[in-house]
């Protein structure tokens, strides 16, 4: 076994965190003593022990001497849990191998450093990449204070989001549609456009067997929402956001039905976009997946607010001058003006194909 058989363990116990941890990272860590693995942990929930304490706190036999492998760098500071670094000097480990520096200006590189004045070996950068994919969310949330936005759809191969009739069950096979559920339990938030209640009254729940709701958020400017429609009846269950550029006399009824009224600056009347983002992140909304429709994606794009797009393709033509694509509002005009997407990867699910990637700039940074 390498460090790097030992780190893509780590990473496994990470994702267990998946959906618990925010807006903390998800952790993996592996401690192991003369060639076996003696003690695994990971960081179950925010405000609980951090993955290194966990492992040690489990260990059977002393882990004096043996190595510890960790996705990330461990922290030097006291947050809601002791400083980690304090934990594997008192266990006297011999070596720390970790897989990514933490971007929490607390920590960054000072844990590593910590840990090296005290004699322990450690060895940095293992699986890096794969160690700060992981933690996208979390690396954005920490240096931004703004939610990292992932716009997803699915489209049939010809580019369209649904027939010409608005008949759009299914697009992608069940595989694709269960992959969009496991995505809801991770991320903090999920984000349409009031035309999209309109024409799809949707739940936008999880519906995985053990998965959470994200927060429900609807962007509606002038609270246009029907008090009848599924979010707003269920907003007692699951809560729901209504984010608006006014109040008016529709408000009450609204928040009488449980529904949370987020008030954010007007551009032209409508939701400044940039705005929302600042209150949500202040908030603990680590980050949020838009979820439709074309013209809400087309302003959170121009608004420079998405990070990455995630694009579920069938492999079907649907045809129709009229049927809706993923992305709408008047568009750039130019082919030179298109936003760029970069690290693309393909992964088949079932018939389908999720292409995904990060933009590369923003039209306004
Ligand atoms: C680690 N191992 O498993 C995690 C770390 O408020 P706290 O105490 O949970 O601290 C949160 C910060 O600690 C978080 O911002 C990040 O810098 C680090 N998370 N560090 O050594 C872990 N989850
Ligand atoms: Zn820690």
């Amino acid at each position: 076994m390498t460090d790097e058989d030992y780190m893509r363990r780590a990473l496994m116990l990470a994702r267990r965190g998946e959906g618990r941890v925010s807006p903390n990272p998800m952790v993996g860590c592996v401690i192991v003593k003369e060639g076996r693995v003696i003690v695994e942990g990971w960081h179950e929930k925010c405000g609980g022990p951090h993955a290194e304490r966990a492992a040690l706190a489990a260990c059977a036999e002393s882990p004096q001497g043996g190595t510890l492998y960790v996705t990330l760098e461990p922290c030097c500071h006291w947050g809601r849990t002791p400083p980690c670094t304090d934990a594997i000097m008192e266990n006297r480990l011999a070596r720390v191998v970790v897989g990514c520096l933490d971007a929490n200006p607390l920590v960054a590189g000072n844990g590593v450093q910590t840990l090296r004045t005290a004699g322990v070996a450690v060895a940095t950068g293992v699986l890096e990449a794969d160690c700060k994919k992981l933690n996208e969310v979390f690396f954005h949330f920490i240096q931004n204070q703004t939610p990292f936005v992932t716009l997803k759809y699915a489209m049939t191969l010809d580019g369209k989001l649904a027939a010409h009739t608005g008949d759009s069950k299914w697009v992608t096979g069940e595989t694709a549609r269960a992959h969009v559920h496991r995505t809801r339990n991770r991320l903090s938030a999920i984000m349409v456009g009031l035309g999209t209640v309109l024409q799809d009254d949707p739940l936008l729940t999880c519906r995985m067997e053990g998965g959470r709701d994200p927060v429900r958020i609807v962007c509606d400017s002038r609270l246009r929402i029907p008090p009848d429609c599924r979010l707003v009846r269920s907003a007692r269950v699951s809560p729901l956001l209504i984010a608006a550029a006014e109040r008016n006399a529709r408000a009450e009824a609204l928040e009488r039905a449980g529904a949370e009224i987020l008030l954010c600056n007007a551009v032209n009347g409508r939701v400044d976009l940039a705005d929302l983002m600042r209150r949500l992140g202040a908030r603990g909304i680590d980050s949020v997946l838009l979820e439709g429709g074309a013209a809400l994606h087309f302003a959170a794009l121009e608004a420079g607010i998405v990070h990455k797009v995630q694009a579920y393709i069938a492999p079907k033509l649907i045809g129709g001058a009229g049927a809706k694509s993923p992305v709408g509002g008047q568009g750039f005009a130019k082919m030179a003006d298109a936003l760029p997407l970069r690290h693309m990867t393909v992964i088949p699910l079932g018939e389908d194909f999720l292409l995904e990637g990060e933009l590369a700039c923003s039209p306004v940074s």
